[in-house]
């Protein structure tokens, strides 16, 4: 099995899946509201886990730290709870032509016009074009850190000090971060930083939202219910303050255990060992596949982490990824949830590889052969209609 598609979900080391399997076994209960010590227990480690998310991505204050399902739920909850006080309709959200639909999707729902950050031919935002989209009516920058296509790391630092120029917050879509090298949103200065469980390690339904604890303080709260009150009548209802405002009702407790496991599986590899593998196996497989004649490898950023998109000439990815699956050699093909980006790229789909941890060069040289394979079976013809 060479599994070449973390982009889309890691695998989980024995340590996460343990963790939580000790959680259930021993340390039990619904959290915030038992008396007894089994629940006083559970809720000391669910929220020790938020301390580790904490220290993870360096926020300042533990308070900042909203446990969610993931990405797509950490960015809604900021178009529902910041746009309810903060947007009306009409009103501009920059966004780059790189972005996962998780942020995208959202802003559209509210009636926001995007406007959109172009690519350079290599992958990259065109940062001087970037600097012209801001007017009296943008809200939001709301920016991927990587994409999930390309690999781009995009400059988030320099952008968020150009948006806070213009007195605009920065969202940060984190998912294709997180899990490659190390993020300190305290030295990044954005306001919003989102991120999921499962592409670091850790489990599904799981995620975070980082918030500056000003905007978090007074945004009200995305849903109501259990956990998230301080008074309750028929009448009137007054919150809980920040974090528990924003975590209705009983959350993924042994999830929030594996993904402090995952933080500390992560930490004890470190995050620069983990970044200089990720470069190892991305210089080899860039390397190894623009030497075979009918591939043409899409971004070719200065700054990638190790997320890979290309196309054969002839060959329509999805038959790609057929060929390469039988080969044993897992990837993904199709849009990646990023549609906008496709068009950009006149393309209708890509293959991806994208590497974990796990992945060595062997890998990278299975994924090859099978590359090589697939071409000589479709050799003057194609499945699918060609994109
Ligand atoms: N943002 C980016 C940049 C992503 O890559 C993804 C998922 C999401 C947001 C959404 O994350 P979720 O955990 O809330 O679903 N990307 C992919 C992918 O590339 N293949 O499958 C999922």
């Amino acid at each position: 099995m060479v599994y070449l598609d973390s982009a889309a979900s890691t695998q989980k080391p024995r340590a996460v899946v343990d963790a939580m399997s000790h959680f259930y076994y021993n340390d039990y209960a619904n959290i915030h509201r038992g008396i007894y010590e089994l629940s006083e227990r559970a809720t000391r480690i669910f929220e020790s886990a938020r301390e580790d998310v904490r220290r993870f991505i360096n926020a300042r204050h533990i308070e900042e730290i909203i446990f969610v399902r993931g990405t797509t739920e950490a960015i809604n909850l900021v178009a529902e709870s910041y746009g309810r006080t903060h947007f009306k309709t009409g009103d501009e959200v920059i966004v780059s032509a790189m972005e996962h639909h998780a942020n995208i999707v959202p802003w559209v729902m509210r009636d926001l016009h995007l406007k959109v950050i172009p690519l350079l031919e290599s992958g990259e935002c065109d940062q001087a074009a970037y600097r012209q989209l801001f007017t009296s009516k943008t809200k939001l920058v709301a920016l991927t850190h990587v994409s999930n296509v390309l690999g781009t790391i995009n400059p988030v630092r320099e952008m968020i000090q150009i948006a806070h120029a213009h007195g605009v917050p920065v969202l940060v879509d984190g998912a294709q971060a997180v899990p490659h090298f190390a993020v300190d949103v305290a030295a990044l200065d954005c306001d919003f930083y989102a991120f999921s469980g499962h592409k670091m390690y850790g489990p599904t339904g799981t995620g975070v939202l980082y918030g500056k604890r000003a905007h978090l303080d007074a945004m009200p709260p995305y849903q109501g219910g259990g956990d998230m009150i301080e008074t309750v009548s028929f009448d009137k209802v007054t919150f809980a303050k920040t974090p528990n405002k924003f975590e209705a009702g009983t959350p993924d407790i042994a999830g929030v255990v594996g993904l402090s496991a995952a933080i500390g599986y992560l930490e004890k590899i470190g995050m620069s060992s983990i970044a200089a593998h990720d470069a190892v196996l991305l210089a080899d497989a860039e390397k190894k596949l623009s030497t075979i004649a009918g591939v043409r490898i899409i971004g070719c950023a200065t700054k990638k982490v190790g997320v890979i998109s290309f196309v054969i000439e002839g060959v329509h990815p999805h038959d790609v990824g057929t060929v390469l699956d039988h080969a044993g050699v897992m990837v993904r093909a199709g849009h990646h949830c990023a549609m906008p980006l496709m068009k950009r790229l006149g393309v209708h789909a890509t293959v991806r590889a994208s590497f974990g941890i796990y992945n060595d060069i062997a890998e990278v040289d299975a994924l090859i052969a099978a590359i090589e394979t697939a071409q000589k079976m479709f050799a003057g013809r194609c499945l699918h209609e060609s994109a």
